[in-house]
């Protein structure tokens, strides 16, 4: 293991009302108990701990080159569409049978080295009691937008209890996945308060980046309400079987380098505080975040997601060579002819050679008109390539 958890001493100052290392005792949401994982999870009965893809993470020569793509399951796979037929989407997501079905279907169809766990960024928000829905061809989208004190403070308080479909789904999904690990994900509090702001998707983020200099202090309770509600869901699913856990800051890429330490750093810190104490590699991936990698590893994760716009190798130069790896396969070459792919495969493959540990992935999430075999197809390269 040459590049366990990274930790920094904390550099980051503090926001009005809210410190940078917070531990849950003083969280803002309840009554979740002191984080642990138990003799059967995964982790520790020896199912997964020395899988190809948590052997990568924890920078060790895995067996075989471990590879999942974010977004795999979801609408590129006819037998997601079949089996969402007639449920929307939340609720999809919340009926742990199904949830679990749709979270192994990728594993069966591609052999992949992970399963993501099926669930969605909002789902905490939506277990809280947030009115939220996710429309069809639009996304994220809330009946009413969080943008005053007042709103901040009238969000109500998400509690262990509600989070037990989560755990149920979690439960039913590593029973089925024996020595594949299933990675668990939560929303950063920057891209999830994204969302409250502005109410829906939106394109520059001007609602939360206004938010952080004209009221800096609503700011600041959005995003700390935001931490402990990711926090929470994320050591729920570490808790119930996952053996990894990937923090989605899709949106960190509208933030300046300054604008993201000193209002956001802090924020996602937090949420990882739930959670750092469980032993598990923890992920930290956002698009458009060349310039804030360092910044994104000095929360204090084990892994940087990279997107597809900077190589690998680039990539570990500007972290020192300190962490492995996740990334970066364009997702625009999925629909390119095959020769073109499998060539850019090999370069991915090259420049991630220079990191301390490699886990393949895409830069961005699995494009939905994506055709499926050629997903399948990329794993078998991928696999075919010896380790060392
Ligand atoms: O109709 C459908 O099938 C809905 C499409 C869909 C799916 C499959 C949404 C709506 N969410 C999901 C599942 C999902 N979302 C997963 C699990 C499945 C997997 O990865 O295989 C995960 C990890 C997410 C996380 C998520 N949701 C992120 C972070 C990752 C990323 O893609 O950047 C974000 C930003 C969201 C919000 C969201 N949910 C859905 C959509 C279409 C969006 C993005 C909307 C926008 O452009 O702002």
């Amino acid at each position: 293991m040459t590049a366990c958890r990274y930790l920094l001493p904390r550099i980051f100052g503090t926001i009005e009302g809210m410190t940078s290392s917070a531990a849950a005792s003083n969280s803002t949401a309840s009554n979740a108990p002191a984080g642990t994982l138990g003799a059967n999870h995964p982790l520790k009965d020896g199912r997964t701990s020395d899988s190809p893809l948590i052997t990568a993470y924890r920078g060790g020569t895995p067996s075989r080159r471990p590879v999942w793509f974010m977004r795999q399951a979801g609408r590129s796979l006819p037998e997601y569409l079949k089996v969402r037929e007639g449920v929307a989407m939340l609720d999809s997501c919340l009926r742990p049978e199904l949830a679990a079905e749709i979270t192994l279907q990728p594993v069966r169809r591609h052999d992949v080295d992970a399963a993501i766990f099926f669930s969605d960024i909002v789902i905490p928000l939506k277990l809280a009691g947030v009115s939220v829905d996710i429309v069809p061809g639009v996304g994220p989208v809330l009946d009413k937008p969080v943008r005053t004190a007042a709103d901040v403070a009238a969000l109500p308080t998400l509690t262990w209890e509600a989070l037990e479909p989560i755990r149920e789904a979690v439960r039913l999904s590593v029973a089925e996945l024996g020595k594949t690990p299933l990675i668990g994900f939560a929303g950063a509090p920057f891209t999830l308060a994204a969302y409250m702001v502005e109410g829906k998707p939106s394109r520059d983020h001007l609602g939360p980046r206004t938010m952080m200099h004209a009221d800096p202090e609503t700011w600041a309770a959005l995003a700390t309400w935001a931490a402990d509600t990711s926090g929470m869901f994320l050591q729920a699913q570490l808790e119930a079987g996952a053996s990894a856990a990937q923090l989605f800051d899709s949106w960190a890429g509208s933030l300046g380098l300054a604008d993201y330490t000193k209002y956001v750093a802090p924020a996602s810190t937090r949420a990882l505080d739930h959670v750092r104490g469980l032993g598990a590699p923890l992920i930290h991936f956002g698009t458009g975040t060349s310039e804030l990698l360092v910044a994104m590893r000095d929360v204090g994760v084990d892994v940087v997601g990279v997107d597809y716009r900077l190589p690998l190798d680039e990539a570990n130069r500007r972290l020192g060579g300190t962490v492995p790896l996740q990334g970066n396969i364009d997702p625009a070459l999925l629909s390119a002819p095959w020769d073109v792919l499998e060539a850019h495969v090999r370069e991915v493959i090259a420049a991630g050679s220079h990191a301390p540990g490699h886990v393949l992935n895409l830069g961005h999430g699995v494009p939905p008109e994506t055709d499926p075999t050629v997903l399948t197809r990329v794993v078998e390269l991928i696999h075919s390539i010896p380790t060392e």
